[in-house]
């Protein structure tokens, strides 16, 4: 699904700012219909953001089932003519959408975009009412899944087996958009090929209703100079002198895509930003442009105090200043698709990223605390993690894959965290999204973060992947605080995935620790065990060729729900959830950045 853009046949509006707001915990809104009486009581809530910390009490952080945002909005008058779109960059974790009186879309996940078409539904120049229903629950066919349970007091509580809190609502921006009625809907821009001053890339735009129309094609240099240009939906460019997208260095062209009229009149004009780098994988090595590649960085989170998981572009950059402070390269959506503002400045500063469906905790075989549902379920079964979930797995593939396949800062798909990919089930639910995913793209590496129980010898799916995406946590979850045996453990497994013959990216080791106390001792949650923890693990991966990447859990400290092992959330941030730096950020800074 293309991003919302500007251009001269394109008209664009935020919708961000304060909307009404209800809560609605006994669904009465659907049967009252309330987008077309309006929301009782005076609440207001910002979009972007989390609804749960906004407002403080526990029935507001802990609320499941439906909330209701509601605003009005006056459509530009000249708009007039217009095919007008309304687009919601994320509903956590699904929705419904009215214009009016009049029902417009409804979506299923919580972290990718969905449009509806609404120029039947309002008129340029007069106001028209937005309402939306936004669900949080989480159940046996979400993703990520989870279930409600229903208490003998009445009340109902959402359990599910991932490490972050269940923050919902409306996270991401809200747009009203134009777009010409023949226009285009999609564009695939993919490298083919390059060498020491060539680049060569394919490209692939549908345009809709374009009976009588002509596409015709331009690549812009980043100073806006021509490059290249093309006639026809799809064709391939040559690009000569080629400045390549490298990590470090994110150079962007622009695909420029003209609709043309049957007497030659521009009807519509998408700019599509794009990077020429291709990807490999070479027995162990990682290749990008052809080149060795180390991924340095972190497992993330789109995580801040009272926003929740809302966009916020000064955390962002923030955060994007402290990787580069630090010396990271890289890092892994963890655990579902980002903001696409994340990823566009990914793309422009050059840092590599591994692009995460939110497949999180398909597995109820961890065996810790914070996790196990209490109950004795196992994780593949008609009552649980069925065909069905596997149906919706796929859609949300799919939904990642039609986003962010023109990013070139992605280089690998990672469709899910810790699943349980032991019982021979695992194959039968993997091998088919493991295809849908190389048949979506062709161009990049796929793989999933393997969960510590998954051994060499235990994990039935790994030899389906191109890349070993491996969690651990000895020494913190196993042979806690004993570095000694942790690294013999860690070296001796590690060892064993590298006889695979395939590249080994860690995309989660760390400790808890609590930022300020501090031990002679190097005691586990003492900022001095977080760095010699950290340090272990990097000997071994330095002894290790096989070992292309680092990726420590967790860049910063964040949200989860309560429980005996968080005490205020997962300490395991090497900074702070206020992004103050742990002692062992200055340890990374060391060894990812020497003396620079
Ligand atoms: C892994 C999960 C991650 C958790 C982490 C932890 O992938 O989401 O937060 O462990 O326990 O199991 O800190």
């Amino acid at each position: 699904m293309l991003s919302p853009r500007q251009s001269s046949t394109r008209e664009c509006t935020s919708l961000d700012g304060l909307w009404r707001f209800a809560f609605d915990p006994r669904a009465a809104g659907r049967a009252e219909r309330w987008w077309t009486t309006g929301l009782p009581g005076n609440a207001e809530m910002p979009v972007p953001a989390s609804f749960n910390d906004v407002l403080p009490s526990r029935e507001a952080r802990d609320h499941v089932g439906d909330v209701w945002y509601q605003r009005t909005v006056r459509v530009p008058r000249g708009w007039d003519g217009q095919r007008i779109v309304l687009r919601f960059d994320a509903a956590t974790h699904r929705a419904t959408v009215w214009v009016g009186d009049a029902q417009v879309v409804e979506h299923e996940g919580g972290y990718t975009p969905f449009e509806a078409d609404v120029t039947q539904h309002v008129r340029a120049g007069e106001e028209a009412r937005v309402t939306v229903v936004v669900n949080n629950e989480l159940s046996w066919t979400s993703i990520p899944p989870g279930y409600v349970q229903e208490l003998d007091d009445g009340r109902r509580v959402q359990q599910y087996f991932h490490d972050f809190f269940n923050y919902a609502g409306l996270h991401r921006s809200v747009w009203l958009h134009t777009t010409p009625r023949v226009h285009v809907s999609d564009v695939t821009v993919t490298t083919t090929g390059i060498d020491d001053t060539n680049g060569v890339v394919a490209y692939e735009a549908v345009v809709e209703d374009r009976e009588d129309h002509e596409v015709q094609v331009t690549v812009r240099d980043a100073g806006g100079a021509e490059v290249a240009r093309g006639a026809g939906h799809d064709g391939t460019l040559r690009i000569d002198d080629v400045e390549l997208w490298r990590p470090g260095a994110g150079y962007l062209y622009t695909l420029e895509i003209e609709v043309r009229g049957p007497g030659g009149e521009l009807v519509d004009v998408y700019p599509q930003p794009f990077g020429v780098r291709t990807v490999a994988v070479d027995g162990h090595r990682f290749l990008i442009n052809g080149e060795p590649f180390h991924f340095r960085g972190f497992g993330k989170h789109e995580d801040f105090p009272v926003h929740g998981r809302g966009r916020d572009l000064a955390v962002m950059v923030h955060d994007f200043e402290l990787l580069k402070w630090i010396g990271a390269n890289s890092f892994r959506t963890s655990h579902y698709p980002y903001d696409e503002a994340v990823l566009d400045y990914a793309d422009r500063h050059g840092v590599v990223v591994i692009d995460e469906t939110a497949a999180v905790g398909i597995n109820l075989d961890t065996g810790t605390p914070i996790l196990s549902p209490g109950e004795a379920l196992t994780t593949y079964g008609e009552a649980t993690i069925s065909a069905r979930t596997r149906e919706v797995h796929r859609q949300a593939i799919r939904e990642l894959v039609a986003r962010d396949k023109n990013h070139p800062c992605v280089v690998v798909w990672s469709i899910a965290n810790e699943p349980d990919t032991v019982p021979a089930e695992a194959r039968a639910y993997f091998e088919p999204l493991v295809a849908e995913t190389r048949r979506l793209d062709p161009t990049r590496p796929v793989g999933f973060a393997n969960f510590m129980k998954a051994t060499p010898e235990r994990d039935v799916v790994s030899d389906l992947f191109d890349v070993l995406l491996l969690n651990r946590y000895f020494g913190w979850y196993v042979q806690t605080g004993d570095l000694e045996a942790a690294e013999r453990a860690l070296e001796t497994e590690l060892r064993q995935w590298a006889q695979r013959g395939k590249p080994i990216i860690m995309t989660e080791y760390g400790a808890d620790t609590q930022a300020g106390l501090h031990s002679v001792t190097s005691e586990p949650w003492s900022e001095e065990f977080q760095t010699d923890f950290l340090d272990m693990y990097h000997r071994v991966f330095d002894r290790i060729d096989a070992v292309v990447g680092e990726q420590i859990w967790n860049f910063a400290d964040f949200a989860t729900r309560a429980g005996i092992s968080r005490v205020d959330g997962n300490k395991k941030g090497v900074f702070t959830r206020d992004r103050r730096p742990k002692a062992a950020a200055h340890a990374l800074r060391r060894r990812w950045r020497g003396g620079a």
